[in-house]
């Protein structure tokens, strides 16, 4: 078994040689075959350059560079279809994931097709604003009376799965947009029937850099592609 953790990078240039370090230190001890995958939109703040600068020679960082294409869902596929790993961990790459919690995730991939990490399962929860915390939940509440799906954080983003669970799908029909892919992800997968352990993950403050999300467009875009996929409208693209 190989794991390839995916990074998502854009101006991340405080956190993110920190983060692999830990990352590549916690898989080295709990003995895990891995390799990191970073794949940055050209960050005008040279994070690409950082990380190559830090890792030079180290076989197990793998920086990806994109300069025609950005967003944070393409950048993850890229990741995916790239990397080398027959199980896959996706994280934020600002510290808001802990890295800790990355051996737990695998493990369970052993027994299931995907491990999610949910801030609203018992033990889980976020130390960041509580307004988002309370706005995140009702978001979640939204989607699980609308799509009828169990998982209960669809906007997570920390999870690990067996890359064999994207065969025979067209994955670009999922992965595109911002956190929404998330979304599509959860719902296709819990339609295809996979079988999902949510393991609780207590949000930490983002360590540096400037937040991505502008929660008014991801608000709106988020709610048009429930009602999509309640609709029915998107149901075509992920037939297999
Ligand atoms: N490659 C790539 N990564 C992105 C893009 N937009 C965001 N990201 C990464 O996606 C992750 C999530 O973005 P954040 O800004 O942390 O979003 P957030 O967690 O909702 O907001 P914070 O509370 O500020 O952490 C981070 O690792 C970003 O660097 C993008 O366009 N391309
Ligand atoms: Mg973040």
């Amino acid at each position: 078994m190989k794991l390839s953790v995916i990074l998502p990078t854009f101006n991340e240039k405080d956190s993110i040689i920190l983060l692999i370090a830990e990352i590549l230190s916690i898989l080295e001890k709990e003995k895990i075959d891995h390799e990191v995958v970073i794949v940055d939109d050209n960050s005008p703040d040279g994070t690409y350059r950082e990380i190559v600068k830090a890792f030079a020679g180290n076989q197990l960082v793998v920086p990806m560079l994109r300069t025609t294409e950005k967003g944070l869902a393409t950048a993850i596929l890229h990741g995916i279809q790239h990397c080398s790993g027959d199980k896959v961990v996706v994280m934020d790459t600002d510290f808001n994931h802990p890295p800790e919690l990355i051996p737990l995730l695998v493990k369970i991939t052993d027994y299931f097709d995907i491990a999610l990490g949910s801030r609203y399962v018992i033990g889980g929860g976020m130390e960041t604003s509580r307004m988002r915390y309370i706005g995140s939940k009702l978001f979640n509440k939204f989607i699980h009376y609308t799509l009828r799906v169990k998982t209960t954080d669809n906007l997570s983003g920390y999870f690990a799965f067996n890359k064999r669970i994207l065969d025979g799908i067209d994955a670009s029909a999922i992965f595109y947009g911002y956190g929404d892919y998330f979304i599509r992800f959860l719902y296709v997968m819990q339609k295809k029937k996979k079988f999902i352990l949510e393991v609780p993950v207590v949000y930490k403050d983002r360590k540096g850099g400037l937040s991505k999300t502008n929660l008014k467009n991801e608000l709106i875009r988020y709610t048009r592609t429930v009602m999509r996929i309640r609709f029915g409208w998107d149901e075509k693209n992920w037939k297999s």
